[in-house]
């Protein structure tokens, strides 16, 4: 059974969130990836969503710009978790996507991530952290991840000449 969903709202999404596939594959975790726009794809989100918990997904990662409203209306929609990926717009720099997804009110959670790339990475991260309490072998591939992060950081300092 496929453990994440990656869904965009735009193919213009791809290349931020294609670093979050790329993540999730070397964390050892199945997805499928899906374009769902909010606005142009209202029917389509929205059984998207009533049908994720049956289809055996345990996270949702939503990425999306501008009026962003694709991770909130898929939370809506579901009660599995949903991580949002606020993507950089080219007129206000992507504030305007962090604050569409961020400020969902009262009772209805989406964990935002950060703005563009950083934020792609860690969507991935955290879905396999979630994935992780019930997989071994995603524990430890995050884990393994951890370390080589630590390890990289550590020989940096060698570059500073
Ligand atoms: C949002 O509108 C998408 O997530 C995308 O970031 C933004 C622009 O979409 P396009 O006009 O490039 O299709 O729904």
């Amino acid at each position: 059974m496929t453990q994440v969903a990656v869904v965009m709202g735009s193919k213009s999404d791809w290349p931020i969130m294609k670093q979050t596939v790329e993540l999730l594959t070397q964390l050892g975790i199945t997805y499928e990836k899906h374009v769902i726009s909010a606005h142009r794809m209202p029917d389509q989100l929205q059984n998207f969503g009533k049908q994720a918990q049956d289809k055996g997904l345990q996270v949702i990662i939503a990425g999306a710009g501008g009026a962003a409203h694709l991770p909130g209306m898929l939370a809506a929609n579901t009660v599995i978790p949903v991580i949002g990926v606020p993507i950089q717009t080219r007129a206000l720099n992507g504030l305007d996507s962090l604050l569409s997804i961020v400020q969902m009110p009262s009772g209805i959670p989406v964990a935002t991530v950060a703005i563009g790339e950083a934020g792609a990475k860690n969507a991935a991260i955290l879905a396999a952290q979630i994935v992780g309490l019930s997989s071994e072998n995603v524990t430890s591939l995050l884990q393994k991840f951890r370390q080589q992060q630590t390890q990289a950081s550590i020989e940096s300092e060698a570059d500073l000449v």
